[in-house]
């Protein structure tokens, strides 16, 4: 009998992430720890989204050092440039040049109705720049690009996906199959963490008050103070529940970091008041990005080894990238 040699291919994954301040808890539990988690199994493909940050006023040397900053730690919570391909968006210039493509084929209409525009416009009246109204044909770029199967994000860029799917699709019908559709991939726990300060809104490292959010490089005794102030409520057990939307967000938190369920966490604390809860919750959390900080501080250290890194990334990036703009371009009629 014949034996088959023929391997299968992995399936793709993208994503990326702003350079737009230290990561939070909720970019780490949203996306980044499921990255990691992904590396195996999949073809991925991870990048830092620098053009989208100057979507609202970025300070040059801190926008810089935000950059390196990020991509140090991407390394640092396990991504592997050997395994995947790890890049700074800017450095490969295929984004820039497929969004304007994709901006022709995406609507006025469509862009207005994104929650993330109408969010930001509000806290940055002064500054509603064509680039925050048309970011979503951006990030649609970046991924169609890659051709990918998965694009894991937390709950938030849910609508910004949707958007990527039905340019690609509306291409797609217009041309042929030039853009493979993606599909998002949202975890279950950990998709959306809130403020501690105030949990109906999204926890983000842009939020004024740093106590509203747990950056991923704050250390064990910032980390558990601020659990110990997060904002809960004035009943006492600790249960998912309505109008509980603080625990539930802490219950959310330790769910994702420790595997436990609702109910599991539930029979833990039975009998035990909110502040033992918290306190665990911020030593669970304190305990998970210790070794991160560490091997942070690491590479960040070593600028030279960092730009090994990076300059390799874009390369393998753009020989990805170039292919599909090609494709993209001869179908609109362009002269290549
Ligand atoms: P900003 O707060 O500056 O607007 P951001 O953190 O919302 O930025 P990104 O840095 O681009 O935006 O987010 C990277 C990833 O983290 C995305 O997949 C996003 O969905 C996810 N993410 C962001 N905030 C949260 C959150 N609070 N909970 C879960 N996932 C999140
Ligand atoms: N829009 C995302 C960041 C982002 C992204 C992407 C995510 C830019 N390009 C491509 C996934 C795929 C955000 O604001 N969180």
């Amino acid at each position: 009998m014949c034996e088959t040699t023929a391997t299968v291919e992995k399936k793709k994954v993208l994503s990326c992430i702003q350079p737009s301040g230290v990561p939070t808890l909720g970019n780490y539990l949203g996306a980044l720890k499921n990255w990691v988690g992904m590396q195996d199994e999949f073809d991925c493909t991870f990048a830092v989204a620098d053009l989208h940050a100057i979507t609202v006023r970025q300070e040059p040397a801190k926008l810089r050092q935000q950059i390196y900053s990020i991509y140090a730690l991407m390394l640092a919570l396990g991504l592997d440039p050997n395994r995947s391909t790890l890049f700074i968006q800017s450095q490969v210039p295929e984004h820039a040049q497929l969004s304007w493509i994709l901006s022709c084929y995406t609507q006025f209409g469509e862009l207005s109705r994104m929650t993330q525009f109408k969010d930001k416009s509000a806290s940055h009246a002064d500054n509603i720049n064509v680039g925050l109204f048309a970011y979503p044909a951006l990030m649609a770029a970046d991924i169609l690009l890659y051709q990918p199967d998965f694009v894991p994000v937390g709950a938030d860029q849910k609508q910004h996906l949707e958007i990527a799917r039905d340019i690609a699709l509306r291409f797609n019908r217009l041309y042929g199959d030039v853009f493979t559709v993606p599909e998002p991939y949202i975890p279950r726990a950990g998709a959306r963490v809130m403020s501690l300060q105030n949990p109906t809104k999204k926890m983000s490292k842009s939020d004024p008050n740093p106590n509203g959010y747990v950056s991923i490089l704050d250390d064990r005794d910032t980390v558990i103070r601020k659990f110990k102030r997060a904002v809960t409520d004035s009943q006492t057990q600790v249960c998912v529940g309505e109008g509980k939307d603080g625990v539930n967000n802490l219950i959310g938190i330790y769910s994702a970091i420790t595997g436990k369920s609702e109910e599991e966490i539930a029979r833990e604390f039975e009998g035990k008041g909110y502040g033992d809860f918290k306190l665990a919750v911020g030593e669970t959390v304190a305990d998970a990005l210790a070794p991160i900080r560490t091997r942070y501080n690491e590479l960040i250290a070593d600028k030279k080894q960092l730009e090994v890194y990076y300059r390799e990334g874009a390369l393998r990036a753009e020989r990805v990238a170039r292919k599909t703009l090609c494709k993209a371009m001869k179908k609109v009629g362009f002269v290549l």
